[in-house]
């Protein structure tokens, strides 16, 4: 919470303390608000946050309704400066449009962190609210509040959802024992925070040679949070039905190239042999899917890689070495993001230079 000492900041420290705020609110949707982005509002009346509000889960009230409820005294509205880190919305969706309720109660100013790319928002939001005669101050804390809605961002502006690329690799580079065995690479509090991942995206993916020999569950057991989407490649469609994902315990999709079927929470989609991934993307564009990780096999990355057909790569390296064994991928046109310790590991994430400059 950002209290008394506010009062003495200057006016751009203070915008920027606020939108800080309103993205860190934003963040608390995160893995609860897809395929909506995740959105978070403050409301400031003489240098003093007197509301707060974000997107919650998905369908349910926008971040500036649930910052407008919030308001003890709403005689102070009317003086009041609001943060919001998106646009606000100018349609009828699931709820009216947030932008006539700031219009509405003929807020003073309207700061916002990020333009909404929604074709039934984009700039509209900013034009109700100078129409009412409200002050609209866009673009602060914008790379924050990109980095922040990345999915969301690239899904729109690329068509396909946000692919993120997760393995585990030895000191000495390999992903695997020469058989193939991937398993405990990395240790129990790297794994943990893959729980939490998949928590936090759409979709997973894992190949064929992964689904068969590691058999993953592919769900959230070692974190709160919802399953994702469970995502296979399984072209010629040779996988054993004992697997796992064929489970029926969560939502599966198996690409192939032999048949188009839905069963239960199964579902067969053929896509062509020599478009292959395009047509999984366009699958998942068309579900709405706006992120994946994919966690493997070897194959999968190295394809992903090779066609540079990545966003984001979250690599744990681990202090064992295997001597030999199967190499793990090397990224092209990474960037580190970042290098940290997670218990006896090294998580390094990295962005692909080329995809990131198209979010
Ligand atoms: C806002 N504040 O907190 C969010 C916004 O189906 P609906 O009614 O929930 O509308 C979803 C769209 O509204 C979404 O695609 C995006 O353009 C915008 N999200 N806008 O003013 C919010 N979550
Ligand atoms: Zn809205």
């Amino acid at each position: 919470m950002i209290r008394k000492k506010d009062l003495f900041l200057p006016p751009m420290e203070k915008d920027i303390v606020y939108m800080q705020r309103a993205l860190q609110l934003a963040g608390l949707g995160m893995g609860y608000v897809s395929p909506n982005p995740m959105v978070g509002c403050v409301i400031v009346h003489n240098g003093k946050i007197i509301g707060e509000g974000w997107h919650q889960a998905y369908g349910g009230p926008h971040a500036e309704v649930n910052a407008v409820n919030s308001v003890e005294n709403s005689d102070l509205l009317a003086e009041s400066e609001v943060y919001v880190s998106l646009e606000p919305c100018a349609h009828y969706g699931k709820t009216p449009p947030c932008a006539d309720l700031l219009a509405g109660l003929k807020v003073k100013k309207v700061f916002i962190c990020n333009d909404d790319p929604n074709p039934l928002v984009a700039g509209k939001g900013i034009q109700k609210l100078l129409n009412a005669g409200i002050e609209v101050d866009s673009g602060i804390l914008k790379e924050e509040g990109l980095h922040l809605n990345r999915r969301f961002f690239g899904f729109h502006k690329n068509k396909r959802p946000y692919i993120i690329l997760k393995w585990a690799q030895t000191a000495d580079h390999y992903i695997a024992r020469e058989n193939g065995d991937s398993k405990w690479i990395s240790c129990e509090l790297s794994r943990t925070l893959v729980h939490k991942w998949r928590a936090e995206e759409d979709a997973v993916m894992v190949g064929k040679q992964t689904a068969l020999h590691d058999d993953p569950a592919l769900n959230v057991r070692m974190w709160k949070g919802k399953d994702p989407l469970r995502l296979v490649i399984d072209r010629h469609l040779s996988l054993p039905a004992h697997l796992k994902v064929f489970d029926r315990s969560q939502p599966t999709v198996l690409y192939n190239t032999v048949r188009e079927s839905e069963e239960e929470s199964l579902t067969y989609v053929k896509c062509r042999n020599d478009n292959f991934f395009q047509d999984i993307w366009d699958d998942l564009y068309k579900r709405k899917i706006l992120s994946v990780m994919v966690e493997g096999g070897t194959m999968v990355l190295n394809n992903l890689i090779a066609i540079g057909m990545w966003d984001e790569a979250r690599v744990f390296q681990s202090n064992l070495s295997f001597g030999k064994g199967i190499a793990a991928p090397r990224l092209v046109s990474a960037r580190q993001l970042s290098r940290e310790p997670i218990g006896d590991d090294l998580l390094m994430i990295y962005q692909n230079d080329n995809t990131w400059q198209r979010i």
